[in-house]
């Protein structure tokens, strides 16, 4: 009854705000009929492209503003560098290839298939090499996974920083893969050698200078790994890894080895440059955390946000973002107006996949004040995304990686948005 009442107040709502639409056309018919649709455009009047004109498509020109971004003084040069997803501009759950963010310890480099090769060596039965083409004869899958790095929203541990959600969150981006489960190459090398696999690691290495080696306990390595040559359905673009690329699913984009040359069986971990002075987390006291794989559950409001005000007047608005968790499902995302002091719950695009990008939706009314925005994401283990002050109580500010909290953006009347902390 309730929700009825809710509808039709809802529905009665729209009717008025479409009147107030109408109202607006009609204000400018005071000044003669809209010419958009008494006047014949020249779109209607001549031919558009022929089907080749573009036998690979890119956007469209007006939606020219929707590319990836750097922060050039993050890093000394572009060759080891970041860019970030244009995360404002985007909806749904899919990251496009050409606009997914990009890290690189020594550029994006170009390796032919017919170069490529795979290796698997050290404790395993038979070390073996494959081709490309080899690859392709083994059964393979498709999996949706965010890759997230694991600086992502790294600037933002002291206060606020960077001024747009591409910035502060688009080091993620999510897309189906193709390819082959890591088990299924492991298994074909043999594994009976290595005996007890319970303390047996896998160390990765990439075929660009940086090589940018991982060490991954074999458990993870069995369990869902995937070893991937195509994400959305087309080949991985040069800069994720062309041809070939490890998926880590809900564990840190470094250990996401592209270009991927080689798959060394071991007795323990290489404690390699990546996961030693990088990607380590040290605490108040000094010491640092190790071994933090898995990205926590973590959400983001995408619109409106600082790139995406809100340009419309008071009344109907959605509210909108991404949330994820390298342990599984999102089962729930609520949003907070007033910085955290009160809660609702958004509704999910659709149930999302494990560990992907879920989308969610609070479709609300502006009253045309201003607004403290939060979202705050749980996941199927029951973990809810922490404060900023619930994570440096436990963290500390000394780290970089791994910051999870609740970010806020703080809406004016005009709705405008600003990068802001309520901790
Ligand atoms: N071979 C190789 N693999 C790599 C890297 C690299 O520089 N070289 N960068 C890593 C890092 S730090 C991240 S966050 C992800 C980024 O993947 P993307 O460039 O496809 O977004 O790749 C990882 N894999
Ligand atoms: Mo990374």
């Amino acid at each position: 009854m309730d929700d009825d009442l809710k509808s039709t107040t809802r529905r009665a709502f729209l009717r008025g705000s479409a009147a107030a639409v109408a109202g607006t056309a009609a204000g400018a018919a005071a000044a003669g009929p809209d010419p958009l649709i008494t006047e014949l455009q020249d779109w209607a009047s001549a031919t558009g492209e022929g089907v080749d004109a573009t036998p690979y498509g890119l956007p469209i020109e007006f939606e020219g503003d929707v590319i990836r971004r750097n922060v050039p003084w993050l890093t000394a040069d572009p060759i080891s560098s970041i860019n970030f997803t244009p995360i404002h501009a985007l909806d749904g759950t899919i990251t496009p290839q050409g606009c997914a963010f990009e890290r690189h310890h020594s550029g994006a480099i170009e390796l032919r298939k017919d170069d490529y090769r795979l290796m698997i060596n050290g404790l395993v039965d038979t070390p073996l090499v494959f081709s490309y083409a080899d690859l392709e004869r083994f059964p393979r899958e498709n999996h949706v996974y965010f890759c997230e790095c694991a600086a992502n929203t790294g600037m933002e541990w002291a206060g606020a920083q960077l001024n747009g959600v591409q910035f502060t969150h688009g080091m993620i981006h999510n897309m189906e893969y193709t390819g082959v489960p890591l088990s299924t190459l492991l298994a074909e090398a043999g594994l009976d050698t290595a005996g007890d696999l319970a303390d047996k690691w896998v160390y990765v290495e990439g075929a660009d200078a940086s090589s940018n080696g991982r060490s991954i306990p074999m458990e993870k390595a069995l369990d869902d790994c995937l070893v991937a040559f195509k994400a959305n359905g087309e080949a991985l673009r040069k800069e994720h890894g062309y041809p070939v690329r490890l998926v880590v699913p809900g564990w840190e984009g470094n250990m996401w080895v592209k270009w991927m040359r080689r798959i060394e069986v071991m007795d323990g971990p290489v404690e390699s440059r990546e996961e030693t002075s990088k990607y380590t987390d040290v605490l108040e006291n000094g010491v640092a955390r190790k071994w933090t794989w898995v990205m926590d559950a973590k959400s983001v409001i995408t619109s409106p946000s600082p790139q995406s005000p809100i340009t419309h007047g008071p009344g109907p608005m959605i509210i909108s973002g991404l949330a994820w968790s390298g342990h599984g499902q999102i089962t729930r995302v609520d949003v907070s107006k007033d910085g955290g002091m009160t809660w609702e719950t958004a509704r999910l695009g659709k149930q999302g996949d494990s560990k992907a990008l879920t989308r969610f939706y609070l479709d609300t009314e502006w009253n045309g004040e201003d607004m403290l925005l939060q979202a705050r994401a749980m996941d199927e283990t029951g973990y809810v995304q922490p404060t900023k002050a619930q994570l440096r109580e436990v963290r500390g500010e000394n780290s970089i990686y791994h910051n999870n909290c609740i970010q806020t953006w703080y809406v004016n009347a005009q709705g405008i948005a600003e990068n802001v902390e309520v901790s």
